[in-house]
């Protein structure tokens, strides 16, 4: 059953005003030496950390996202259970935590080193039972190349030089109804799952987000706020994933922002103002030398 998620709230919609240059083209994501000399692969990991603010509900407290960090194989990911369910009495957390829980399982029976995230999403998804569905993205970093698996609105962006380089597709099949993996027969499969890879260097910063994160807050907004960290000299991850959290938690209570949610519904000739109240998951990774 592909479950469309909350019904849309507001009346209207107002325009941009500081963010509308994330339209804008993305840097070139391969690094590359002005001489043209190849540049020497590195030894890189991800250093790592995480925050998650469920939405405010007694009957939920634990909400429907789940994440899970795994430094020692440099693997994370993140799930969305779809909330649509709950009007079915299902909590589509339960199917998003087992997911989570059956990837960081998947993760340690992969081969030393060679941690494929659609092999481990495609596990995962035939080993969870519970009723519902999810989104879902899993990251693993490789050498220096960063391999990612991504099913419907979750997704990571990357950063460099406080600058974003990547940004992951959403997946969905009409507006507010992503791709979601789910044991019914019209859920998605994890073979629809994105398979990207983005070569990153030391000083990167990843960071993988629910759509609680993505639907409030715009890229250019992270740039701002690791420009203000960097001058800070703030490294520590969870910090890092603290503080945007905090702040995509402020945009999705502001009813009047022309949220990355407005945006969207505008473009899908919805109406919807301000922000998404929702859960947030960040995670966010640090790419730091090996040694
Ligand atoms: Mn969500």
């Amino acid at each position: 059953m592909i479950i469309k998620k909350r019904r849309l709230e507001g009346k209207h919609s107002s325009r941009p005003k500081k963010w509308g240059r994330l339209e804008g083209k993305l840097a070139e994501t391969t690094p590359s030496k002005s001489d043209g000399a190849e540049v020497p692969e590195e030894s890189l990991k991800m250093v790592c950390g995480a925050f998650y603010l469920p939405k405010d509900n007694p009957l939920k407290p634990i909400g429907e996202d789940a994440y899970f960090l795994c430094e020692e194989t440099q693997t994370i990911g993140l799930a969305d259970g779809v909330g649509g369910w709950a009007g079915k009495g299902v909590d589509a957390g339960d199917y998003a935590r087992e997911l989570m829980y059956n990837a960081f399982v998947a993760v340690h029976r992969q081969p030393d080193g060679a941690v494929d995230p659609k092999a481990v999403l495609t596990e995962a998804f035939l080993n969870t039972e519970a009723e519902g569905s999810s989104t879902a993205c899993i990251a693993v970093l490789k050498g220096n190349i960063l391999h990612c698996a991504n099913v419907g609105d979750s997704g990571f962006m990357v950063f460099r030089d406080n600058t974003l380089v990547h940004q992951s597709p959403i997946q969905q099949h009409y507006f507010n109804c992503p791709f979601q993996l789910g044991n019914s027969k019209s859920s998605d499969r994890p073979s629809s799952a994105t398979d990207e890879t983005v070569p990153v260097v030391s000083g990167d910063i990843i960071v993988l987000g629910t759509d609680g994160l993505l639907d409030n807050v715009y890229p250019a907004e992270i740039e701002d706020f690791l420009k203000q960290e960097t001058l800070e000299g703030t490294e520590d991850p969870w910090h890092l994933a603290y503080a945007i959290a905090v702040k995509a938690l402020y945009n999705s209570q502001d009813k009047f922002c022309y949220s990355p949610f407005a945006r969207a519904a505008e473009l899908a000739n919805k109406k919807h103002v301000g922000g998404k109240i929702d859960d947030i998951t960040v995670v966010v990774a640090r790419i730091v030398p090996q040694n």
